[in-house]
C-alpha cells in the first residue's frame, strides 16, 4: 500500500511538521522586555537564584534557576525532578507569577486554565542544556510557554525519540515559543549562547521563563 502524507503518524513524522510548535519572533518589544526584566528581578530578590544538581550524580547544572507561581520545577541529588511549593534553599513560598506573563499565557496558550509554574533559567556565557523531554507535568495536554530574554542563544527541538533529525533555530529577547500538541512531548535543548548579541541585561547572559500548567484542572 502506498504510504501517502495523510497515512504518517506523529511517531515517524519529521520535527518540521510536529503540531502545536509556534515561534512568535519578537513578541516583546524592548519597552515590554525591560519591564519584564524588572518583574523578573523582583522575583529573583525574594527567591534567589541556585544551582540545581542532577538526580542520583549530583552533577551541578550550567544554568541557575528559581520559580514563581504556586508550583516550581526543582532539581537535586537525592530528590530528584519534581515540582513543589517552596524554594529549595530558603524554604519559603514561591513568588506569585507577575500578571504580564498570565497575560501572555492567556494571550497565546489556547489553553482553558491559568499556568501553575514559571520556571527562570539563567543562562551565562557557557551555559547549555543538554536534550531532554518535560515530562514532570500531570497535565500534558497543556501547552508549554517560553519566552526570552538577554543574549541571543540556539536552540534545538527533535521528535518524541532522542536520536530523531533536529531543527535548530536562533532565540532572540522578545521571542515567545508555544509548544503545544505533539511537540509539547519533543526533545529539545539549548546548544549555546552568544555572549553580547543583546544590551537588555547589564551583565549580560539570557533569562528563559517557561510557563507550564502542572496540575490537571478541576472542571468547572
Ligand atoms: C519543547 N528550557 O526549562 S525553552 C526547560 O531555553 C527548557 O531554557 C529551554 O527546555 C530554555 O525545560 C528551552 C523552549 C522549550 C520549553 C519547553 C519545551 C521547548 C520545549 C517542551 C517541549 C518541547
Ligand atoms: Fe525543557
Amino acid at each position: 500500500m502506498w504510504k501517502g502524507h495523510g497515512d504518517r503518524t506523529a511517531n515517524d513524522r519529521p520535527i518540521t511538521e510536529l503540531d502545536g510548535f509556534c515561534h512568535l519572533r519578537a513578541y516583546l518589544d524592548a519597552a515590554q522586555q525591560r519591564e519584564l526584566t524588572n518583574l523578573i528581578r523582583a522575583v529573583i530578590a525574594e527567591a534567589p537564584l541556585y544551582v540545581p544538581t542532577m538526580p542520583r550524580t549530583g552533577k551541578p547544572f550550567s544554568v541557575r534557576m528559581t520559580n514563581c507561581g504556586p508550583l516550581g520545577w526543582v532539581s537535586d541529588k537525592a530528590g530528584g525532578y519534581r515540582y513543589q511549593p517552596t524554594h529549595p534553599v530558603t524554604g519559603a513560598p514561591w513568588p506569585a507569577i507577575p500578571l504580564v506573563l498570565v497575560d501572555i499565557w492567556s494571550d497565546v496558550a489556547r489553553y482553558p486554565a491559568q499556568p501553575e509554574a514559571c520556571l527562570i533559567n539563567l543562562y551565562g556565557p557557557a551555559a547549555k542544556m543538554g536534550s531532554h523531554r518535560d515530562e514532570d507535568e500531570q497535565d500534558v495536554t497543556a501547552p508549554v510557554v517560553s519566552i526570552s530574554l538577554g543574549d541571543d542563544a540556539t536552540f534545538h527541538i527533535g521528535g518524541l525519540q532522542r536520536s530523531g533529525p533536529k531543527r535548530r533555530l536562533v532565540l532572540k529577547s522578545g521571542d515567545v515559543v508555544v509548544l503545544g500538541g505533539a511537540s509539547r512531548m519533543a526533545y529539545h535543548g539549548i546548544d549555546r549562547v552568544y555572549p553580547g548579541t543583546s544590551s537588555l541585561l547589564p551583565d549580560g547572559g539570557r533569562f528563559n521563563l517557561t510557563l507550564r500548567r502542572v496540575t490537571c484542572p478541576r472542571i468547572e
